[in-house]
């Protein structure tokens, strides 16, 4: 019944284009997700599956962090993509030995990521020996026992590497970075480096904690949600429901974006009967900003809430909030003032009749949320957008009541959570100092390396040992050129993975693959009894998680076996750390936890609870703000934007609405009308005719950078698109030869993935696969 793994690779001559769509789900969306996830898995096991997803005694959805609502869930709580994210993992195809054995890793690399995927699940853990040209199969124990020689042949702890992406559960998470720092090393660079950072940042900077003061119901309180710099129509479906429930409650939703995201625009609930068929209209208001005019815009927005004020005192500035709550408001309040408007309209292409029409909205607004994601984290100056978005909000009180908050709507399901159990490069003093006193170890101080710094490390070989706690981190950072080469500069490359991907085959001199189970996998302990792990929503609501399906391999760990186990192969008995007990009983790393990260105690028994339980956040809870003035600070930032140079664009990688990050689940992104390829670019139809070239010709994008290195990729078919002038779209990873490492967000080191100066040249090359 299911496909069979393709055998040819891409082939970009077949792509076609047609018009964007203006509706996304609805019926079409539910048939793509079954015959997906059939595709993968067959007929009853996708029954078997589907029916699990985010239900209170399955499994969390492996797709996005989106929350799923208290009280009633309805039977499909889940998304086309959530499907596609499911089916992905329990596909019954697989890779084992006699894949590897038939299949050099040369050849290998010559494929595209999306071939790689679907070739199945790792069954085996493999080796790729010095100087060897395939991997094969080795015993868990030898595994262990390789890595664990080469770290302790490290001249320094330092040397090695320890990556996280997001999907790891909390109980992996908490042992992971307690495995790091018992080693020595803080260098704990996670996919957050690379997503959310400049939120964190920004967040805790302002309001004392990096994590959204919003909750789902929220939603339905809320009378204004505006959404900026992200597109849930694709990457988190689930929350377009809860906007359309918002709507249906009355508030108003304004998009901000540079491309008219179809979700945004247009949507059918596929959840229920009537949604199907009948779609809404989501935003009411559709700000088709200019890339980077986000802070531009916010700023104009302080100003006219000020004009605001003079017109009818005491109405827009929420006084009472502000004095008591709040630290730096005469500065701002002075900054804001001076504001140039016509600036502003030049910086984000809006009219000063958006921008008023929106302050208007905004002064008018009893309870405002704010929302986004990548288009403003993204950025060079992606933390200062973020601390004027929360500006405007405070200047509003809208933080810690009803209806009100930031929302930074995170990307990987567990992102947030890896984050509470400690995976930071820069973890504070009391949560080190409790990890200390629980196990009676002394975690190094120093901080370590972000995903950037990681890179920088492996290049100037002062890194040799990477290990991969899940992602595919070579083809998710920046800069692949340079990125491949650090990690082609280590001693030993690790990775514990469901699927094969490119990291697998841009190897450290030696090489191991570690398959582990995924979320929906049945997690037995050595005893036999059933285990589950827990994760965290972009909401603060921690819950169970529970896979049951039959794994595909008998060779198959779990994360946190791979982690006790490695750890007492690497630090032998009599270590303080109770790994074998962990291994043993995933209540026992809780009650661990319970003991050691802020807000969980009672974590056994809360966690059980029928939703989970809410992790504190002052804020939110109680208009406390632990900052270092001990108040809500207002941030006064130098205006910034991004004017396009003469002859040249500015371009954003972003996804397709057939992928997971560097998953590609197929080659359509319906909502765009792209079909059947990936190698496009999305330019405004008078900058093709004005860059003198026609729709439909094959160009290479070319990057500017002051380093002077050339970064091209090539082969890109050039597709007429409603974006604003000068700027222009195409997707990650394919695009990531073009963002320089250096080229990062100020305070947050987080790769400026949404901003990269290019030219546009003839092609070099035709098209045609490319990894
Ligand atoms: N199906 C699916 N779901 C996913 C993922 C996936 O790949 N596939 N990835 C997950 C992860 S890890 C993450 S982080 C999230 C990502 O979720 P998103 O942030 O929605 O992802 P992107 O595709 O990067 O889209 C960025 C959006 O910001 C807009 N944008 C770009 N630059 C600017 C700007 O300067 N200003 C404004 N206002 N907007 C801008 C783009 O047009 C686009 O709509 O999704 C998560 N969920
Ligand atoms: N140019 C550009 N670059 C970007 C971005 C962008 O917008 N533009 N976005 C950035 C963002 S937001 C993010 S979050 C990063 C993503 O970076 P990563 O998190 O590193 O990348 P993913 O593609 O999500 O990782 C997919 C791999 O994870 C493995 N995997 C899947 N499930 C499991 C599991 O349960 N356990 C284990 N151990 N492994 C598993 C599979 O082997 C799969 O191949 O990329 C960043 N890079
Ligand atoms: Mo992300």
């Amino acid at each position: 019944m299911h496909r069979s793994a393709p055998v040819r690779d891409t082939d970009e001559s077949e792509l076609s284009v047609t018009a964007p769509k203006t509706q996304a789900a609805g019926v079409t969306a539910v048939t793509v997700a079954l015959n997906h996830a059939v595709g993968e898995m067959g007929v009853l096991r996708t029954a078997r599956t589907l029916a699990r997803v985010n239900q209170r005694h399955g499994f969390d959805c492996p797709g996005c962090a989106w929350p799923e609502p208290a009280g009633h869930r309805r039977p499909a709580e889940f998304c086309e993509n959530g499907a596609k994210a499911v089916a992905e993992e329990a596909t019954v195809r697989t890779v084992g030995p006699e894949f590897f054995a038939r299949h050099s890793v040369r050849e290998l690399a010559d494929k595209s990521g999306y071939w790689l995927g679907q070739q199945g699940r790792l069954t085996h853990p493999m080796v790729l020996w010095p100087g060897g040209t395939h991997y094969s199969p080795i015993d868990w124990a030898d595994a262990y026992r390789l890595i664990a020689v080469a770290l302790r042949g490290l001249s320094c702890p330092d040397e090695a590497l320890f990556y996280t992406s997001g999907r790891t559960a909390n109980e992996t998470a908490f042992l992971y970075q307690l495995l790091a720092r018992s080693f020595g090393t803080n260098n704990l660079p996670d996919c957050s480096n690379m997503c959310h950072e400049s939120s964190g940042t920004a967040l805790t900077g302002s309001i004392g904690i990096g994590k959204g003061s919003v909750s789902i119901d929220d939603f339905e309180k809320a009378d204004l949600i505006v959404v900026a710099g992200q597109n849930p129509g694709t990457n988190h479906p689930r929350m377009l429901s809860a906007l359309q429930r918002a709507k249906a409650a009355g508030a108003k939703i304004i998009a901000i974006n540079p491309l008219p995201e179809t979700g945004l625009i247009g949507f059918r609930d596929p959840q229920t009967v009537k949604g199907l068929t009948t779609g809404v209209q989501i935003a009411d208001d559709f700000l088709q900003i200019r890339l980077g005019g986000d802070m531009a815009l916010f700023q104009g927005l302080g100003k006219l809430l000020f004009e605001a004020e003079d017109s009818a005192p005491g109405t827009v500035v929420d006084r009472e909030f502000v004095d008591r709550h709040a630290a730096g408001f005469e500065a701002y309040e002075k900054h804001m003032r001076a504001v140039d408007l016509a600036l502003v309209e030049e910086a984000t292409g809006l009219t000063r009749e958006q921008l008023e029409r929106t302050a208007a909205r905004l002064a008018g607004s009893k309870a405002t949320i704010l929302c986004w994601a990548m288009g403003l984290t993204q950025q060079r100056h992606g933390v200062a957008t973020i601390e004027e978005g929360t500006n405007l909000l405070l200047a509003r009180g809208m933080i810690g009541k009803p209806g009100a908050g930031v929302c930074p709507v995170r990307g990987h399901s567990n992102v947030q959570g890896d984050r509470t159990m400690g995976i930071w490069e820069k973890m504070p003093e009391t949560f080190l100092a409790a990890l200390d006193s629980e196990f009676g170890i002394t975690s190094p101080r120093k901080h370590g390396h972000d995903a950037v710094d990681a890179i920088r490390a492996m290049r100037d070989g002062h890194a040799k040992v990477f290990f991969g706690m899940g992602g595919n981190f070579v083809s998710a950072a920046p800069d692949t050129d340079t990125t491949e080469s650090a990690l082609r500069n280590c001693e030993l490359t690790v990775h514990v993975s469901t699927k094969l991907n490119r990291s697998h085959v841009v190897h450290g001199t030696m090489a191991l693959i570690l398959p582990t189970l995924g979320r929906s996998d049945l997690d037995l302990s050595p005893a036999g009894t059933k285990q589950q792990v827990s994760v965290e929503d972009s909401m603060s609501m921690v819950h169970l998680s529970t896979g049951r399906l039959r794994p595909v391999s008998e060779h198959l760990r779990s994360e946190v076996a791979i982690v006790c186990e490695l750890a007492q192969e690497l630090f032998g008995p009599g270590h303080p750390v109770p790994w074998n007990e962990f291994r043993h009983d995933y209540d026992a790393i809780r009650d661990a936890i319970a003991r050691v990260v802020p807000g969980c105690v009672d974590y056994n028994e809360r966690v059980r609870h029928r939703d989970g339980f809410q992790l504190p956040h002052p804020p939110r809870d109680a208009r406390e703000f632990h900052t270092t003035t001990g108040k809500a600070n207002f941030a006064v930032n130098d205006l910034h934007w991004l004017p396009v140079p003469q002859g040249r664009l500015i371009l954003q990688t972003l996804r397709s609405h057939d992928q997971y990050n560097t998953t590609i689940y197929g080659l359509d992104d319906r909502y765009r009308g792209i079909h059947q390829g990936r190698k496009v670019v999305m330019v405004h139809p008078d900058d093709i005719a004005g860059l003198g070239f026609a729709e439909d010709d094959l160009v290479d994008l070319v990057s500017e950078w002051t380093d002077g290195i050339e970064r091209r990729v090539t082969g890109f078919r050039l597709v007429p698109y409603p974006t604003p002038r000068g700027n222009v779209a195409a997707y990650y990873p394919e695009t990531n030869p073009l963002v320089p490492l250096d080229h990062v967000a100020e305070r947050s080191n987080t790769p400026v993935s949404k901003a990269v100066t290019i030219r546009l040249e003839p092609a070099s090359s035709p098209a045609g696969a490319q990894p």
